[in-house]
């Protein structure tokens, strides 16, 4: 079963309605007012199968469209998912306003195929139907209907000539239209919102990709709240899943009809994001006027509409039958994704100029200038694998995470991987993780890293190395990268890594004769004094090498464990701490309690050094503190 979704186009009265009709059946004026006055106002829905070409069965859903021009926005919310366009231009009126806009848009939104239906046959002579026809011709010429390859076919509803031909056009050119991607992440824009008794909540639209099954949550767009499928109906028939190109009622639990509304888009909750601000390539009709940079204009995609300002990408205006990059900055967010089609509509009179197609539904809050143009370009080639590794190469450093790839750009994780693998094979890009990033980012990641180790050495010639975190903290790189950067330049031997610290190849501690001297001179002051040290001011002012040296020769001490800080002022030589466990661990087998008292016979110290070292024991586990004893442990 192949879904086909036929749109009707054309001036009012021009017979879309009665064509549906003959063809289907199906009355798809479907609106009390419509009827009365017998006139479309609204989109409206048929459907009919019949046998393809090979075997298979077509599906075809109507979408029946109004002609008036004052209705051409409901005509918007039916056409933008639309596969096969059916034009009906009336043989005894010929091309009349809406038949110019409605072909105008459809080119606009890139649908790719059709038939032009010389309608009312019957009511002209055969000459007045071949006039009409040459008309046509020259109309469509160059165009995606052009009769080189698409059909004119003159038909009457009334009479019901020519309506054979045009199904055998319709099976042929079904037969021909690319699928919908029922694999791809599933979006569903909204054109109807009403309760039926007995279900509640009903909304329908065309899927236009992916596939939604009973019992899936989805997430309403822009409103951001999930909701789940109860029911599923596929051209009035249950189902229990619905796939893209499918005409698709959802019966919904837990929303209301009054929070819902045409032009909002069901897809998988948490994966896509709506956005105020689109990066497009906008083509300007031939007959609008030129479009200065800032103007206002409505915005349609999909059964969505809104407000906008254009930003030009470059230049002050888009001059008619041009194509230009622009910004649009959305009044309401709407939920699009790259190579989605959209109308634009002057500000007032409100008629069609143009339309286009986006390049980025994510783009940066500040772009770098001087290459956007270069990127929209890319973007505008849509060269899937390109398009990816431009999206990656604008995160620099920062990469682009999967899940930020498939929100940019509405394709799942298997599929990025596979457009990137020729990239990854060639290490343009690089996986870290969950991450995407091209290699120039990694290896500027990678001489940044090396500069500061470089610059922190020439400033610390007596420190062996920076800290992993506060390198961390000086290098613009996510963690995951700073990681992969630090790790492989480990393996390349460009760095050392020593426990936590990291230091240059080869670049360990550089000391001159009087430091190095003045380091023993104060191991010694603290080994020869046990534990009734000096104060570490009066040993570092005996010294040759300035105050900051000195301090700088400590801090290689105690980062080395030969000297031990216990408390502000007070520095013990490891040995000594070490003995002081031993006598302690002797001390325990004649009796485990320790007071202060005793610990001063012990040691021979004075009260000032008592309560600090006690106090490191109990830190160290080596005793513990019950009331005013100690127990060694
Ligand atoms: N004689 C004749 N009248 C037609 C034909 N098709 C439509 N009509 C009439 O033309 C009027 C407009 O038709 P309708 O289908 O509503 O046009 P729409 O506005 O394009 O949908 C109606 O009164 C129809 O009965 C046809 O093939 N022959
Ligand atoms: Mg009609």
């Amino acid at each position: 079963m192949k879904p086909v979704i036929v749109g009707t186009a054309g001036h009012i009265d021009h017979g879309k309605t009665a064509l549906v009709k003959a063809l289907t059946g199906i009355d798809a004026d479907r609106l009390e007012e419509e009827k009365r006055r017998g006139i479309t106002i609204d989109i409206g829905f048929a459907h009919l199968e019949l046998a393809g070409p090979n075997g298979e069965t077509l599906r075809l859903g109507f979408i029946d469209v109004p002609g008036h021009e004052r209705f051409v926005r409901n005509m918007l919310a039916g056409v933008g998912g639309i596969d096969l366009v059916l034009l009906a231009i009336a043989a005894d009126e010929s091309i009349k306003p809406q038949t110019r806009e409605h072909f105008d848009i459809c080119r606009l939104l890139n649908i790719r195929r059709g038939i032009t239906v010389l309608t009312k046959c019957d009511l002209v002579d055969s000459e007045t139907v071949e006039v009409a026809r040459l008309e046509v011709e020259d109309f469509l010429r160059g165009s995606f209907l052009d009769p080189a390859h698409s059909p004119i076919v003159p038909a009457s509803s009334r009479t019901g000539a020519g309506l054979d031909r045009l199904k055998q056009e319709l099976i042929k050119a079904a037969g021909e239209v690319f699928v919908k991607d029922s694999g791809a992440i599933a979006r569903l824009p909204i054109d109807r919102v009403f309760t039926m008794k007995g279900f509640g909540t009903v909304i329908t639209g065309t899927l236009i990709s992916g596939t939604i099954r009973k019992d899936d949550e989805v997430e309403v767009f822009p409103l951001g709240q999930r909701v789940r499928v109860r029911g599923i109906q596929v051209h009035g028939q249950s189902a229990e899943r619905a796939a893209a190109g499918e005409r698709t009622a959802l019966n919904l639990a837990g929303i209301g009809t009054a929070e819902l509304g045409r032009g909002m888009i069901l897809a998988p909750p948490a994966t896509l994001h709506s956005t105020n601000r689109l990066d497009v390539s906008l083509s300007l009709l031939e007959s609008a006027k030129p479009l200065k940079d800032r103007a206002r204009v409505h915005v349609h995609a999909y059964t969505s509409e809104t407000m906008a300002s254009v930003v030009l990408c470059d230049g002050m205006e888009i001059a008619p039958g041009q194509t230009a990059f622009a910004q649009l900055r959305l009044n309401d967010p709407v939920l699009l994704l790259p190579s989605d089609r959209f109308i634009i509509r002057q500000f007032s009179p409100v008629v069609t100029i143009g339309g286009g197609g986006v390049l980025d539904a994510a783009p940066l809050r500040k772009p770098v200038k001087s290459t956007q143009q270069k990127y929209l370009g890319i973007l505008a080639s849509d060269d899937r694998p390109s398009t990816l590794q431009a999206r990656v190469e604008r995160r620099g450093g920062r990469g682009l995470s999967l899940a930020e790839a498939t929100a940019e750009t509405g394709w799942r994780s298997e599929q990025i991987n596979n457009y990137l693998r020729d990239s990854i094979a060639q290490g343009a890009i690089i996986p870290i993780g969950d991450l995407l990033i091209e290699l120039k980012a990694i290896e500027a990641v990678k001489s940044e890293l090396e500069s500061t180790l470089a610059a922190f050495h020439q400033q610390n010639p007596l420190v062996a190395g920076v800290s992993k975190e506060a390198l961390r903290e000086a290098i613009d790189a996510q963690p995951e990268v700073f990681g992969w950067v630090l790790d492989s330049l480990a393996r390349a031997r460009r760095l050392e890594i020593v426990g936590e610290l990291v230091r240059l190849a080869g670049r360990g501690v550089v000391m001159r004769d009087e430091e190095a001297e003045s380091k023993q001179i104060i191991e010694k002051a603290f080994a020869s004094a046990g534990l009734k040290v000096p104060a570490l001011h009066d040993v570092l002012a005996g010294l040759k090498v300035d105050q900051s040296r000195a301090h700088k020769l400590v801090t290689m001490l105690l980062r080395d464990k030969v000297l031990v800080k216990i408390s502000d002022d007070l520095v013990f030589h490891s040995e000594a701490l070490q003995n002081l466990r031993t006598q302690l661990a002797a001390e325990k087998s004649k009796s485990p309690k320790m007071n202060v008292a005793r610990f001063k016979d012990l040691t021979g110290v004075s009260r000032k050094y008592a309560i600090p070292l006690l106090e490191y024991l109990d830190r160290e586990r080596v005793t513990r503190r019950v009331g005013d004893e100690r127990i060694i442990l």
